[in-house]
């Protein structure tokens, strides 16, 4: 019998529709190690990704041949040897566009509402002002990587009365991005905006696309939001950009260096509003994942190949 492995636990519900679909497949799934390492071997479908399926699936006498990451980004797994052994890569891609998008109005309308400013003094107990407020209202957001979270993001800052200024790769317009610009029209959206969101998946050309030049090119009143991959930004020049008012703030999701660590003086700043790379993290992730799971689930048994998220290996994402 071929065998799916999930490596998170699913409900039964969840469990069930799978053996539905797929009745001559043995199915096992759970967190736990001792459930699947003793299967992983003979896996041709394998659900998530760790250390272990990294040690046992890439073998040269392994049955792999379909990895769903339950992921969006795919910085971690080992692209080229995916690549060299023939594997179909496909990931969680759109699961965030609704949660990544709160947190990103969350941190925009704290810092001008200076919440966080507000909660520390509130932590001491202090009634205490905190100067005048800004307004999303009638701003400019450019948002850099337009992809199911940008789209997302457009849609809520029209709400906002915002400009959304947006750059991607292919350059295609999009619903509710005013304008839309290729990779030649970044520096003009840097200088535009007054807060630049950056939801860029993490490969060789975006490898700290954000250092010293384009913090520059940013208003000093701007808010720079990185809730893609700390690894797009060159986190010396951000720290130093924000400690010199070359920019304003900084809300932060995703870190060079994960977690954090405590020497980091981006903990102690006052403009800088961080949360731990949990921003995609709802109750409904795993149920958005599986829905991806089973659409693409069908399309392999029906003998085709899986059609949602693809990772194009050549693009890295
Ligand atoms: C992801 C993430 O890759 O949450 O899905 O960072």
């Amino acid at each position: 019998m071929p065998k799916i492995i999930c490596l998170h636990t699913l409900t039964g519900e969840q469990a069930e529709r799978i053996r539905q679909a797929a009745p001559a497949w043995e199915l096992i799934h759970g967190k736990d190690k001792e459930l699947w390492l003793d299967h992983l071997q003979d896996a041709e479908i394998v659900v998530g990704w760790n250390k272990s399926a990294e040690e046992v699936c890439l073998k040269k006498d392994s049955k792999l041949r379909w990895v769903q990451n339950w992921g969006a980004g795919v910085d971690k797994l080992p692209l080229g040897r995916l690549a060299d052994r023939g594997a179909i890569l496909t990931n969680a891609s759109g699961v965030h566009a609704f949660p990544i998008s709160e947190t990103i109005y969350a941190m925009m309308l704290a810092f001008t509402r200076k919440l966080h400013l507000s909660v520390r003094h509130q932590l001491h107990s202090e009634w205490k002002g905190t100067g005048s407020l800004g307004e999303i209202h009638g701003k400019t957001i450019g948002i850099i990587g337009v992809g199911a979270i940008g789209e997302e993001t457009a849609r809520l800052a029209k709400a906002f009365g915002m400009k959304v200024l947006g750059v991607r790769r292919s350059g295609q317009p999009s619903g509710f991005v005013d304008a839309m610009h290729d990779l030649n029209g970044l520096a003009a959206v840097l200088q535009e905006s007054d807060f630049v969101v950056v939801t860029l998946p993490l490969t060789d050309e975006t490898r700290h696309m954000f250092g010293k030049a384009q913090f520059e090119l940013m208003k000093p009143t701007a808010m720079y939001i990185n809730i893609g991959r700390g690894g797009t930004t060159d986190t010396e020049a951000l720290i130093e950009a924000l400690r010199t008012g070359v920019i304003a703030g900084a809300g932060l999701d995703v870190f060079e260096q994960e977690p954090l660590p405590a020497s980091s003086p981006l903990w102690q700043m006052e403009n800088v509003i961080m949360t731990p790379h949990n921003s995609g993290s709802t109750e409904q992730y795993n149920e958005r994942a599986f829905e991806i799971l089973m659409r693409n689930l069908q399309d392999y048994l029906q003998g085709r190949e899986p059609s949602v998220n693809r990772v194009d290996y050549g693009k890295q994402y």
